[in-house]
């Protein structure tokens, strides 16, 4: 299996170029679901460790439904499909980049959710344009263990979101072990407590957001399998974008530089969407690591990543077949 390794602001991607299963033919929304459903053990052994980790997002390379298109990609974590992912986009396009496929301009890389634009500004910087963003819930209060009372909005930005500026501490890199117990809580309160996305879909994301002294703000964000976005995470600053536009902090057009818990940077913006919400813009930078053949030996017990035999893959970041109207 030939793959490419990057990172986008520090968090890492890996784009599978060839070896990956068969998918058929059909929407990427079908061939993902195909690739949840049918092909578990392929999707672990790339992610999983020993080869990867929570924090690796796997991008399989397909071709594309559309002829305007790139490529088609698929992205999947320790967890299961994820429906987008910004900074996997911006590593695939260099990655794409890197292999001589695109080259500075403008470029559309299919998605499940839809079709996100790319534009290449250099080897190592690139603008995705994402599928339109939107809060559902506004203010949501959930009472969560260890904490108190927590509120915040869910959105969704390509997953689901539930963001929040009450903070259990301050957003320093010291406090990761705080953070992620915290947000894991947060995350378990709003399951136990009934709060979902469209359709029933699961909030996946937690984001914590504060100040900072260098960008617009600064964020913790928890992802699927519990560990956190070394970068300001892209869908999540689309939810982030939906929801200041939402409340008029944010004008269409208007810049926003958000930081991560790293301290790396996503310059954002965004456009008026055609269901009520906004068409967000998301530039960051990304480097190629390795080019390299991962290798499956018969005999090794863990080549298809150290799993519990008992995880089912979890349907956390579903395209919204319908709109709830936000309350
Ligand atoms: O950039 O959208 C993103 C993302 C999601 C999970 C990790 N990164």
């Amino acid at each position: 299996m030939r793959v490419i390794d990057s990172h986008t602001e520090g968090e890492p991607t890996r784009v599978i170029l060839s070896g990956g299963p068969d998918l058929g033919a059909g929407s990427l929304a079908e061939r993902a679901a195909r690739l949840g459903r049918d092909h578990a053990d392929f999707c672990a052994s790339v992610v999983q460790e020993p080869r990867g980790s929570d924090a690796l997002i796997g991008a399989l390379l397909v071709p594309p439904s559309r002829p305007d298109c790139a490529a088609g990609v698929i992205y999947f974590n320790t967890v299961g499909n994820l429906g987008m992912c910004g900074h996997a986009s911006i590593g695939t396009a260099v990655t794409l980049a890197h292999l001589g496929r695109i080259a500075p301009g403008l470029h559309g890389l299919e998605t499940p959710v839809g079709v996100v634009e790319v534009a290449l500004h250099s080897d190592h910087e690139a603008s995705i344009t994402n599928v339109e963003s939107y809060r559902l819930h506004k203010d949501v209060t959930v009472e969560v263990d260890g904490l108190g009372a927590v509120k915040g909005d869910i959105a969704y930005g390509g997953n689901w979101f539930f963001l929040s500026r009450d903070l259990p501490c301050a957003l320093d890199y010291a406090n990761l072990r705080h953070l992620n117990d915290a947000t894991l809580r947060i995350r378990a309160a709003l399951e136990a407590q009934g709060w979902t996305g469209s359709c029933g879909a699961w909030i996946d994301h937690i984001i914590l957001l504060g100040p900072s002294d260098t960008a617009d703000a600064r964020n913790y964000v928890l992802c699927p399998g519990g560990s956190h976005d070394r970068s300001p995470c892209g869908t999540g600053s689309s939810a982030l974008l939906a929801c200041m536009a939402a409340d008029g902090q944010l004008g269409e057009g208007e810049a926003w530089v958000q930081e991560s818990i790293i301290g790396s940077q996503y310059r954002l913006h965004f456009r008026r969407g055609s269901e009520g919400g906004v068409i967000p813009t998301i530039r960051g930078r990304a480097w190629v690591m390795a080019e390299a053949d991962l290798c499956f030996a018969p005999t090794d017990p863990y080549a298809a990543g150290i799993r519990a035999a008992a995880d089912p893959p979890r349907e956390g970041c579903r395209r919204p077949q319908t709109r709830a109207p936000a309350p």
